[in-house]
């Protein structure tokens, strides 16, 4: 089944990428069968005591997609996915990939008020999430939220033995029992989707309260990722290692998990990226890539420059995600003893990397240029129109893996994709003259939050619930450690004073994700406008970044 509202490409493009070599009508869910023909034995993945070859990775992938079917799911369904960095979830997005059955990828992070909306936004059939993981209880909040989203079916769990006697919901690890007769290979080839169809759902962090979700094709997703390894060099020696979310278009497919397992790679798999548990496992699996935001990054040269001997495996530390100073990358190539490559890239597609064969200020000072010969871009000032090469202005791009829309939402979509399906970044950008990109801002209401993007409108849809607050304005704040932090600015209705803490019991309450909690508060008798009547967020970022002091009560 075809889903709707999924904007497509148009048809002499989808042709020229085919002939291109681009799409080559491959589906996800095919691809472990082929690597495993070419790696058999060889270990794929690495989770904690389980390590998969890419035989067992095909094999597995192949038993679960059986009973994803057993369980009614059938192409065209979509499912919501929440899982921590597991092996379960790498198997997951390849089994719904062979049956066209499409995951939305949410961050462990979220909680009801974003699986809520992003589940009944995709009209998901059913959720997948862990048991508790790290003291929080996934497992009630997925059952919660099936209770809230109409269309959703079961609620799987993995890790979920512990409750084998709930019959509320199924245990995941049940699914990946058993092999394939003959008739299990019938029905998955019967469920073989179309290459050009959904594959998978990622988030953007996004500029606007409700949520934007970005479809990607079997197509453009596979060329993302493998055109990806090929720019950073990944073969059959890399081992890559996972810290930041696998749900994470960079950890997924930049070259990420998918890009490595593509060119025959070991990928080992972390919770988090903890220093001592990151620098062991680089240690132990002699990881020679892995990648990390610019907050990550810091804590991790830090450590590193009191660490002897060096992490002697580590050739390549990509960072994205958010503005990094070329000073931090220059202190982390020597601490950590690598390469340092920016990586700037986004879930809605174009991919911009420093290449490997450029020299070190180039990788210290620019973020890269595209993947593809055919990505296209522009730089353009508030009308449109191109600046002169070497100004700053907005980038727009469109290209063989960026869709030409967010899913089932037009009214974004007018916004964010200017006539010609060209997608307005909302950056900042200036080309440099070798030619790679340098991000100097950011033209949309977004903070990012050590590389985690938070809407201000969506803070300021919650806050503006408050009934001690008559306006607000969400901006960020400078913030050594994590870039930027988010800072609210109220208004309050005559006779109150709203503090974070009634904030932070609205969030609780709503059930938004914890990096989304304001750690600043501004109460102001009068708040500054443009000349439209908008509040004039230039005036409050300016003062904001003027005053280095935490306003934010003690304990
Ligand atoms: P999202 O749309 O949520 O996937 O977030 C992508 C956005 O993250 C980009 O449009 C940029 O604003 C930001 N971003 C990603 N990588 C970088 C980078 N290397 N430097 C600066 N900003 C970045
Ligand atoms: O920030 C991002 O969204 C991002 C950063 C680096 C991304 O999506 C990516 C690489 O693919």
């Amino acid at each position: 089944m075809t889903r709707t509202g999924v904007a497509a490409w148009p048809e002499h493009l989808a042709q020229l990428y085919r002939a291109r070599g681009y799409w080559r009508d491959r589906t996800l869910g095919s691809l472990p069968r082929q690597w495993a023909h070419r790696h058999g034995d060889r270990p794929a993945l690495l989770d904690g005591d389980v390590t998969l070859t890419y035989r067992e990775l095909a094999e597995k992938v192949d038993v679960l997609a059986v009973h994803l079917i057993a369980l009614g799911l059938r192409g065209g369904d979509n499912i919501l996915v929440q899982l921590p960095n597991c092996h379960e979830l790498v198997l997951l997005v390849l089994a719904c990939g062979r049956i066209g059955v499409a995951p939305v990828l949410m961050l462990p992070a979220h909680r009801e008020h974003e699986m809520v909306a992003i589940g009944r936004h995709t009209e998901v059939a059913a959720i997948v999430t862990a048991d508790a993981v790290r003291g929080f209880d996934h497992r009630a909040l997925a059952c919660r939220v099936a209770a809230e989203v109409p269309s959703a079916g079961p609620v799987l769990v993995v890790g979920g033995g512990a409750h084998r006697r709930d019959t509320s919901t199924v245990d995941f690890d049940m699914l990946l029992g058993g092999a394939c007769d003959e008739a299990d290979r019938a029905r998955l080839a019967a469920a073989t989707p179309d290459p050009g169809e959904v594959a998978l759902f990622l988030l953007s962090g996004g500029t606007t309260g409700v949520p934007k979700v970005i479809s990607r094709t079997h197509n453009d997703y596979e060329y993302n990722s493998r055109r990806s390894a090929e720019v950073c060099g990944f073969g059959p020696d890399t081992v890559y290692l996972v810290v930041l979310p696998a749900a994470h278009n960079f950890t997924l497919g930049s070259p990420g998990i998918i890009g490595t397992l593509m060119a025959g790679g070991r990928v080992v798999l972390l919770p988090s990226p903890s220093v001592a548990p990151a620098f062991e496992a680089i240690a132990e699996h002699g990881v020679t890539h892995t990648a990390a935001v610019p907050a990550v990054v810091r804590r991790w040269a830090e450590a590193a420059e009191e660490l002897t001997p060096r992490l002697k495996s580590l050739r390549v530390l990509q960072v994205g995600g958010s503005l990094f100073a070329p000073e931090l990358a220059i202190r982390a190539r020597k601490a950590l003893g690598c390469r340092v490559q920016q990586v700037f890239g986004m879930a809605e597609g174009l991919l911009n990397y420093t290449r490997l064969d450029e020299d070190d200020d180039l990788a210290a000072r620019t973020q890269g240029r595209p993947i593809s010969p055919d990505d296209e871009i522009r730089v353009v000032d508030t009308d449109g129109a191109e600046v002169p090469h070497g100004q700053e202005g907005e980038l727009l791009t469109r290209g063989p893996y960026t869709p030409r829309g967010y899913f089932a939402a037009p009214e974004h979509n007018e916004r964010s994709f200017a006539p010609g399906g060209w997608y307005r970044t909302g950056d900042l950008v200036r080309l440099d003259p070798s030619g790679n990109l340098v991000v100097v801002g950011r033209a949309k209401d977004v903070i990012n939050r050590g590389g985690e993007k938070i809407a201000a409108a969506e803070l300021e849809q919650l806050i503006a619930t408050l009934p001690t607050v008559a306006e607000v304005a969400a901006i960020p704040y400078p913030d050594n450690e994590l870039g930027e932090r988010i800072c609210v600015y109220v208004l309050p209705r005559p006779g109150h004073l709203p503090t974070l803490s009634d904030i932070e019991e609205l969030f609780a309450e709503r059930g938004v994700a914890d990096y989304k909690v304001p750690e600043r508060l501004r109460v102001v008798d009068v708040l500054p406008y443009t000349e439209v009547g908008k509040v004039d967020k230039k005036a409050l970022c300016a003062k904001e970044a003027a005053t280095a002091t935490d306003v934010r009560p003690a304990g």
